[in-house]
C-alpha cells in the first residue's frame, strides 16, 4: 500500500508550543496515582508528552461512577498539569459509553456495520454528556486558552462550547479511523455529527485516507474544498489535515535496550529454548483480528514443518469494554482458537500458541518485542496501530526483528517496508510469516533501517507540534471563491493532507 510519500519535518516546528495555555479534553483522564506509574495506552502517552513540553489543563472523565446526574468536577494538580475530572452517573455510562460511543460510533468507523446498534436513547445521552462536559469545561476557560478535543466520544464538544460563547481556537484529534461516505452515512443523524466537525478550527486525522473520505463526506453535503487542506462547511472554514501519531522513538528505543537485561524477559528467552518467538499485542478488541491471525499462524505451522517446536506465537490481549456483548464473544471465539491450535500441534514440551490477558508494564512490553523475530499486527481497521511502531522502535540494530503489518491500519501508510499483508486473509498472513521467519538479516537491517528513518521523522513530539502549529495559527482566513478549473484540481483526495509538509503554513497562501 502505497499512500504517500514520507512527510518532511518541517524546520519551523521543533517542539509543542502554544501562545495560550493548552487545554486538553479526553475521555478518559489518568490522574497519576500515588504510585506514579504513567498511563499505558496510545493517547495517555501522547498526550503526557505535550502537557510535558507545555504544562496546562486536562479535562474529562475520571472513570468513575457515581449517583448524581451532574457529577461534580475535582481538580487535581501535579506539575505543570492541572487535571480536571468528573464522574458519569450510570444512566451517562450506558447511554454515552458503553451506547453511542463504543456501541454506534466504534464499529461504524471501523467499518462494521453489521456490529453497530442505533439507538435513539444511546444518542441523546451522547450529545448530553458532552453538553455536560462543555458546560463544566467552559467555567474554566480563559479567553487565550486553545483546546486540543481527542477522539470520537467529544466530536460534538467545539459546537457545545461554541453554543456556550466559546471563541477560543479548538482542535480536534480523531485517533480511529473515519469511514468512506457510503459507510459513514449508516451513522444516526449521520449530517448532526458532521456538522460538529465544522465548529473546530483544525480537525485531524491519522491518514490522508481518513481525510480524503472526511472532505468526499462534505462535498456530498454541505461543504466544500477551498484548498490546502481548507473545508468550508456549515457556514464555518475549517483545516482538516493528516496529522499521523507518533511515539517517543529515541525514549522506545532505549527503554527496549534496557529491558532486555529484566527479569522477565529473561526467563522468556530460556523458557524458548533454541526456539524463536513471534509476538501480537493487542487490547481484545473485534477490529484486531484475532481470530483470523490465529488462523493464519496454524496455517503457517501446517505448511513449515520446520517452525513446529521453533517458533512460538506469544499473543497478549488484555480484556477491555467486556460490559459490551460484542467484546464477551471475541473473547469466547479466540480463547476457544487458540485452544484448537494447542491441542492439533502442540506437543507435551512445546506449547505453539502462549495467551496472556495481562496489562504489563511499558518497560517489559518493550522487551518482549525487542527478543521477538517477528511483529505480527494485523488488525481488520486501525486508526493508526502504536504497537507496530513500538516493535519497530525496540529492535535491536544489529539483529532486528520483522514487522508483518495489516494494509487497513494508518501504520502502513507510513511503514512501507514491513511485510504489508491483507488481514482477512489466512493464507496471505501465513505466507507472509514463512518469508518473515526465513527472511536474511541484510534484508531485515535495509526494512528496519528503513522504517526507523520515518519513526524518527514523526515522532510523537513531532505530531503534537504539527497539530498546534497549526491550531494556533493565524484566524481563519477570508473565504477566497475558486475558478472552476482550481476546483477541478481539487479532484486528488491526498491533495495537501499534510499541510504542515509545506512550508509557510499554507494559510497564509489565502490572503485575510
Ligand atoms: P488502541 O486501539 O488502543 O488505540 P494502539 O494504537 O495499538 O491501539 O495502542 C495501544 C497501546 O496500548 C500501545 O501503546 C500498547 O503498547 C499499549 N498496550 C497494548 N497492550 C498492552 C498490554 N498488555 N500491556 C501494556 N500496554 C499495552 C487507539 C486507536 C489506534 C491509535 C491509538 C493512538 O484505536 O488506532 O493508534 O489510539 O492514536
Amino acid at each position: 500500500m502505497s499512500c504517500l510519500e514520507l512527510p518532511k519535518k518541517p524546520a519551523q516546528v521543533d517542539a509543542a508550543q502554544v501562545a495560550g495555555r493548552l487545554v486538553i479534553v479526553s475521555n478518559r483522564v489518568p490522574v497519576p496515582t500515588a504510585a506514579g506509574e504513567p498511563a499505558a495506552g496510545g493517547l495517555a502517552v501522547a498526550v503526557n508528552s505535550v502537557l510535558k513540553e507545555n504544562g496546562g489543563l486536562w479535562f474529562g472523565w475520571s472513570g468513575g461512577v457515581c449517583e448524581d446526574a451532574e457529577p461534580m468536577v475535582r481538580t487535581q494538580t501535579v506539575g505543570l498539569v492541572q487535571y480536571a475530572v468528573s464522574d458519569l452517573s450510570r444512566r451517562d455510562l450506558d447511554e454515552y459509553y458503553h451506547g453511542f460511543a463504543n456501541r454506534t460510533l466504534w464499529p461504524i468507523c471501523h467499518y462494521r456495520l453489521d456490529l453497530a446498534e442505533h439507538s435513539h436513547r444511546h444518542e441523546e445521552g451522547y450529545y448530553r454528556v458532552n453538553e455536560r462536559f462543555a458546560r463544566q469545561l467552559a467555567e474554566m476557560l480563559r479567553p487565550t486558552d486553545i483546546v486540543w478535543v481527542h477522539d470520537y466520544h467529544f466530536i460534538p464538544m467545539a459546537d457545545c462550547l461554541r453554543r456556550l460563547g466559546c471563541a477560543n481556537r479548538i482542535g480536534f484529534f480523531l485517533h480511529i479511523p473515519w469511514p468512506s461516505a457510503d459507510v459513514a452515512t449508516a451513522l444516526p443523524n449521520y449530517e448532526r455529527i458532521l456538522k460538529s466537525f465544522a465548529a473546530y478550527d483544525v480537525v485531524g486525522f491519522q491518514t490522508p485516507v481518513d481525510v480524503a473520505n472526511f472532505r468526499s463526506c462534505l462535498s456530498g453535503k454541505a461543504g466544500r474544498m477551498i484548498g490546502a487542506g481548507w473545508c468550508e462547511a456549515y457556514g464555518r472554514h475549517f483545516l482538516a489535515a493528516a496529522f499521523p501519531i507518533g511515539i517517543e522513538t529515541e525514549a522506545y528505543q532505549q527503554q527496549a535496550q534496557i529491558a532486555e537485561t529484566s527479569l522477565l524477559v529473561k526467563r522468556t528467552r530460556t523458557s524458548l529454548g533454541s526456539g524463536r518467538m513471534v509476538i501480537g499485542v493487542d487490547r481484545l478488541d473485534y477490529t484486531k483480528g484475532l481470530p483470523q491471525r490465529i488462523d493464519a499462524f496454524s496455517a503457517f505451522l501446517r505448511e513449515t514443518p520446520s517452525a513446529l517446536k521453533n517458533l512460538t506465537l506469544l499473543q497478549i490481549a488484555p480484556k477491555t469494554r467486556s460490559e459490551v456483548p460484542e467484546y464477551g464473544r471475541i473473547q469466547r471465539e479466540v480463547a476457544k482458537k487458540i485452544g484448537a491450535v494447542n491441542g492439533k500441534f502442540g506437543e507435551i514440551d512445546w506449547t505453539p500458541v502462549r495467551y496472556v490477558n495481562k496489562t504489563l508494564s511499558r518497560t517489559m512490553l518493550a522487551g518482549l518485542y525487542r527478543m521477538a523475530c517477528i511483529g505480527l499486527v494485523t488488525p481488520l481497521r486501525d486508526g493508526m496501530n502504536l504497537v507496530a511502531k513500538e516493535y519497530v522502535a525496540a529492535q535491536s540494530p544489529q539483529d532486528p526483528g520483522v514487522l508483518i503489518l495489516s494494509r487497513f491500519a494508518g501504520a502502513a501508510c507510513e511503514l512501507e517496508s514491513a511485510l504489508i499483508v491483507n488481514p482477512y486473509d489466512a493464507e496471505d498472513i501465513a505466507g507472509a510469516l514463512k518469508r518473515a521467519f526465513h527472511m536474511p538479516l541484510a534484508e531485515r537491517k535495509d526494512r528496519w533501517r528503513a522504517m526507523m528513518d520515518v519513526l524518527r521523522l514523526n515522532s510523537v513530539e513531532d505530531w503534537s507540534a504539527r497539530f498546534l502549529a497549526a491550531l494556533s495559527g493565524d484566524p481563519v482566513p477570508a473565504l477566497v471563491p475558486l475558478e472552476p478549473e482550481e476546483k477541478a484540481g481539487m479532484a486528488d483526495p491526498y491533495d495537501s493532507a499534510y499541510p504542515w509538509s509545506d512550508a509557510p503554513p499554507l494559510w497564509t497562501s489565502y490572503g485575510h
